[in-house]
């Protein structure tokens, strides 16, 4: 008798891409990721650019990448959803694909470094999140953050910590991939539309007991970056962790009454506003 070994279809994978005013660094992304990924992702792809309120041509480019490649799509919304808002809107999708991935717009992770993600993701028995790390040893940076922005990065790491209490080096590192259960579970989970979305992600996936496995990446830091540290956007930044770190205290049902004042804050900060539990189901998240 011979026997035939049955392998497991390849799991499709579903590439989410916030962007926003990306049209000088977006094009040849698409191109990179269009060409190189099915070359190392047997699966099928699926690569899904969320817009929001861009005020340059980033649809016009993205539509000629559809046009080249059949994998590319978008999703726009006209509203100021902010970088979490359009990771939201786009999870919104995981029910499609059995890996779930992002990446920023502008590059910073190579084809080949998301690929190293997803294999992992991909493997029997492995984490069901596996995450870059800029700060893991092994990582290899070939173009570094400004110094500014790195001493932003390790004190807002600081703070984190502090906070939650995950023992992850690295939470803001823009190349993540989840598995499909992970992310309907903790769908709902997701309130921060702000830079701080990424900690919102990981504290609910390591709440709700999924495992994370944090990685050394490769990354090459882009000129362009739309993050300005100044005392505004930190003030937005730690006054998301303390949401977060309310949300899930026994106190989060008293402070109703303070929602007001936190969204006119958010707006004063200029920052996305969260979305509070009714918003978040108006939306459609489950
Ligand atoms: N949809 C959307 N994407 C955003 C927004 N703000 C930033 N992004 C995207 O988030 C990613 C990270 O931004 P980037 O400027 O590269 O930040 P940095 O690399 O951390 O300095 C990029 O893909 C941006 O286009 C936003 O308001 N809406
Ligand atoms: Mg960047």
């Amino acid at each position: 008798m011979v026997w035939k070994t049955v392998s497991a279809p390849a799991p499709s994978l579903l590439l989410l891409i916030p962007a926003y005013n990306e049209e000088q660094r977006i094009g040849p992304v698409l191109e990179r990721y269009a060409t190189q990924l099915p070359a190392g992702h047997p699966g099928p792809l699926r690569i899904v650019v969320v817009l929001n309120g861009c005020r340059d041509n980033t649809l016009g480019v993205v539509r000629a990448a559809e046009a080249r490649h059949r994998c590319i799509e978008h999703l726009e919304f006209p509203a100021p959803i902010g970088k979490g808002g359009a990771l939201i809107e786009g999870l919104k999708l995981a029910p499609t694909a059995d890996l779930i991935a992002y990446v920023d717009a502008d590059g910073a992770t190579p084809p080949d470094a998301l690929l190293d993600l997803v294999q992992r993701a991909s493997t029997p028995g492995g984490a069901d999140a596996v995450i870059g790390s800029r700060w893991l040893e092994g990582a290899e940076i070939t173009h570094a953050q400004p110094g500014k922005r790195r001493f932003a990065s390790r004190l807002f790491h600081l703070f984190v910590e502090g906070f939650f209490w995950m023992g992850i080096r690295d939470t803001q590192c823009g190349a993540k991939v989840m598995r499909r259960p992970a992310i309907e579970a903790i769908h709902s989970h997701l309130r921060l539309a702000d830079l701080a979305f990424d900690v919102n992600l990981l504290y609910s996936l390591k709440r709700a007991g999924f495992t994370i496995q944090e990685i050394p990446t490769r990354w090459h830091d882009q000129t362009g970056s739309h993050v300005v540290f100044n005392f505004r956007t930190s003030l937005n930044m730690l006054l998301s962790l303390v949401r977060l770190r309310l949300l899930y205290s026994p106190f989060y049902p008293w402070l109703g009454p303070l929602r007001p004042l936190e969204k006119w804050l958010y707006l004063k900060l200029n920052a996305p506003p969260p979305l509070s539990r009714t918003e978040a189901d108006r939306n459609g998240s489950r």
